[in-house]
C-alpha cells in the first residue's frame, strides 16, 4: 500500500484546466490551418531529408459543432530525456483524449524511454494506473531514458512492435533532440506508408526549445520556481548569518534561461550568463577578476557574504574551455583503446595532455584534478559533455580564493571570503508540476490527440498565448520541420532542432543587465517561497518573469 503525502491526496484531485477550444471535447474540433513552413536554416537539406514531412502548414483548432468521426484508434507514448514536471499530466491529458474519442481505443507506455519501443517493453494503461499519477511530478510512471531513436534497425525494430499492438500513433515527449528523432521517425513511417504518426510534445526544464509558436517547453515554469524557493531560503540565510558567499550551479546545460528567470524571481549579487560570456569571449581569468571584484566591492561596505548563480554549461562557452573541450571530444574518440588501458586519472592525463593541440593542452593542464577528471566521463548518447557532473562551482570558488589573496597582497581586497557550493538540478525537475505546468501539460497532452484526428505527423503539439489564463490558451501544432537545422554531431553535419539560447537582445537578459549593479552591491535579494497551488489565481496561475516579459515585448512589436 503506497503512502501519500496529504498534499499528494489534493492534488489528485485537481482537475487541470483546457484551453477553450479544447474544452468542448476531443469530437467537436475544428482544424484551421495557417501558411505553409519551412526550416529556420538550409531549407533545401531538410527538405531532401524530410520529403514527406517537410513544409506543413501551422495549425490551429476552434471548437465545431460538427462531430470528428473517430476511428478506433491504438497510440502508444514515450518519455525522453531528463525529466520534467508534468509529463505525468502530458500522459493524463493524452489518455482522456483518446478515451473521449473511443472507450475502445488503447494507450500503451513504452518503458524506459525510446529503447522501450525497440524492445517492445510496455504497458497498457488504464484508469486505475492513470488517476494514481495525475498532476504529479516524475517519469516515474513508465520511466525515461536517453537512448537515441535514428538507426533504420531500431525503426524497423519499432514498427514491427507497433505492429504487435496495432498502434497507429507515436507521442514523444522530449526536448530537442528527442523531438528531432520524433520526426525522423515520422519521416521513415510516412516514407513506408505504415500508417502510424508521429506527434511531438516540447518537454526540458531547460527551457531552450521554443519559438514563436513553441512559447516555452513544460517544466521550465516549476523547476525555476522551485530553484527560485531555495535560492530565496540560502539568501535569507546569508543575509542572517552574513558570513558566507553562496555559488550555485543550476540546470540548464546549453542555455542560462533557467538562471537568467531565476535571478530576476530573487535578485541575487551576481548572475553569469553563459550566452553573454561566450558573446565578449570572457576567458575563465576575466569571469573570475569580475566575481572577485563583485566580492571586493562588497566587503569594502562590511559585506562578507553574498549570492552568485552559475549556469551548468558555462564551462563549455568560455572560449578558450570550448575549444579544448572540442579537441578533447575528438582526441577522447581517437585515443579510446588507449586511455582504456591506463591504470588510473593520472596516466589518462598524461596520455590526452601528449594528444591534444599545445595550447588546448595548456588549458587543460592548468585545471584542478578534480576537474579534469569530470571532463575525462563518459558523454551522453547525444555526444554532449555530462556539465552536470562538471563542478564549475568549485572550480570558480578556487580560482576566486587565489585572485582574491592576490589582491589581499595589494591592499585591494580587505575582507572574508568563505564559500559554500551548490548544485541545483535534480531537485526541480521532479517537483509536484505548478498549476501552470499540470494544465499546460496536460493541455499539450490532449491536443497531441487531436492533432493525431486530423492524420497530422511530424507535428509537435503546440498550446499559445500562455501568459492569458488557461481557457484563453491557443491550441495547435507546428511542423518540426519548421525547427531544424544542420549542425555538426561527432564530426558530421546532421538535421537537428535548434536550441534556442537567451537572447542578449531581448527584454528577459535587459531587465537583469539593467538590475546588475544595484542587485551586485546592495541586498535586494526576494524571497519567493513555496509554489502555491491553492488560493487567488494571481498567486497560483501566474506563469514566469520569462515569459512575461517575452509577451509584452512581442506585444510592444504589434
Ligand atoms: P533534457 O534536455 O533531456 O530535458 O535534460 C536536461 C537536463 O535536465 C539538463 O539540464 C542536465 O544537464 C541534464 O538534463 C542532466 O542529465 P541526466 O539526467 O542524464 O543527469
Amino acid at each position: 500500500m503506497k503512502t501519500l503525502s496529504p498534499l499528494q491526496v489534493e492534488r489528485l484531485q485537481y482537475q487541470p484546466k483546457l484551453p477553450k477550444a479544447l474544452q468542448a471535447g476531443i469530437k467537436s474540433l475544428d482544424l484551421v490551418e495557417g501558411s505553409a513552413t519551412q526550416s529556420v536554416r538550409d531549407q533545401e537539406e531538410i527538405k531532401a531529408l524530410f520529403p514527406n514531412c517537410y513544409g506543413g502548414p501551422t495549425v490551429t483548432f476552434n471548437a465545431s459543432e460538427e462531430e470528428v468521426i473517430s476511428e478506433k484508434r491504438n497510440i502508444g507514448v514515450i518519455l525522453s530525456g531528463g525529466q520534467a514536471p508534468g509529463g505525468h499530466n502530458v500522459i493524463a491529458g493524452l489518455y482522456d483524449a483518446i478515451k473521449q474519442a473511443n472507450p475502445e481505443n488503447k494507450l500503451y507506455g513504452f518503458l524506459g524511454g525510446p529503447s522501450g519501443i525497440i524492445e517492445g517493453q510496455y504497458v497498457e494503461f488504464t484508469d486505475e494506473f492513470i488517476n494514481e499519477y495525475r498532476n504529479t511530478g516524475g517519469f516515474d510512471i513508465i520511466g525515461s531514458g536517453r537512448t537515441k531513436l535514428e538507426t533504420e534497425e531500431q525503426f524497423m525494430a519499432s514498427w514491427e512492435n507497433c505492429k504487435k499492438l496495432g498502434i497507429n500513433g507515436i507521442v514523444i515527449i522530449g526536448g530537442d533532440d528527442s523531438n528531432t528523432n520524433a520526426c525522423m521517425l515520422a519521416e521513415f513511417f510516412a516514407a513506408k506508408n505504415a500508417g502510424i504518426q508521429v506527434i511531438g510534445c516540447p518537454k526540458t526544464i531547460d527551457g531552450d526549445l521554443k519559438n514563436e509558436q513553441i512559447e516555452i517547453s513544460f517544466g521550465f515554469d516549476t523547476a525555476c520556481k522551485t530553484y527560485s524557493e531555495l535560492v530565496g531560503n540560502i539568501q535569507r540565510d546569508a543575509n542572517s548569518a552574513k558570513k558566507y558567499w553562496h555559488f550555485i550551479k543550476l540546470m540548464g546545460r546549453s542555455a542560462t534561461h533557467v538562471g537568467l528567470e531565476v535571478a530576476l524571481q530573487t535578485q541575487p549579487n551576481i548572475t553569469m550568463i553563459s550566452e553573454e560570456i561566450e558573446a565578449k569571449q570572457m576567458s575563465l581569468k576575466s569571469i573570475v577578476d569580475y566575481m572577485s571584484d563583485v566580492v571586493a566591492r562588497r566587503a569594502a561596505n562590511g559585506k562578507n557574504f553574498g549570492i552568485a548563480l552559475i549556469p551548468e554549461g558555462l564551462i563549455e562557452f568560455v572560449p578558450e574551455m570550448k575549444a579544448m573541450i572540442a579537441n578533447l571530444n575528438d582526441t577522447m574518440a581517437e585515443i579510446e583503446a588507449k586511455l582504456n588501458a591506463a591504470k588510473n586519472d593520472e596516466e589518462k592525463f598524461v596520455i590526452i595532455e601528449a594528444a591534444l593541440e599545445p595550447a588546448n593542452a595548456e588549458v587543460f593542464k592548468s585545471l584542478p584534478v578534480l576537474i579534469k577528471s569530470q571532463l575525462l566521463m563518459d558523454r551522453d548518447p547525444h555526444g554532449n559533455v555530462q556539465v552536470s557532473k562538471i563542478e564549475t562551482e568549485k572550480l570558480l570558488i578556487a580560482m576566486i580564493e587565489e585572485r582574491l589573496a592576490e589582491m589581499k597582497k595589494e591592499g585591494k581586497f580587505v575582507g572574508k571570503f568563505g564559500a559554500q557550493a551548490h548544485f541545483f538540478g535534480y531537485e526541480g525537475r521532479c517537483a509536484f508540476p505548478s498549476n501552470f505546468d499540470a494544465d499546460y501539460c496536460y493541455s499539450l497532452g490532449y491536443n497531441a490527440y487531436a492533432l493525431m484526428q486530423f492524420g497530422l505527423t511530424g507535428y509537435l503539439s503546440s498550446v499559445r498565448n500562455l501568459t492569458a489564463p488557461a481557457t484563453e490558451w491557443i491550441a495547435g501544432g507546428i511542423p518540426l520541420t519548421m525547427m531544424m537545422n544542420m549542425e555538426k554531431r561527432h564530426g558530421k553535419m546532421k538535421p537537428v532542432i535548434q536550441k534556442a539560447l537567451v537572447d542578449l537582445n531581448g527584454p528577459v537578459f535587459k531587465k537583469l543587465q539593467d538590475n546588475r549593479e544595484d542587485w551586485a552591491i546592495n541586498d535586494c535579494y526576494v524571497f519567493p517561497g513555496a509554489i502555491q497551488y491553492f488560493g487567488p489565481s494571481s498567486v497560483c496561475d501566474i506563469t514566469t518573469q520569462t515569459l512575461k516579459l517575452e509577451t509584452e515585448a512581442k506585444l510592444a512589436r504589434v
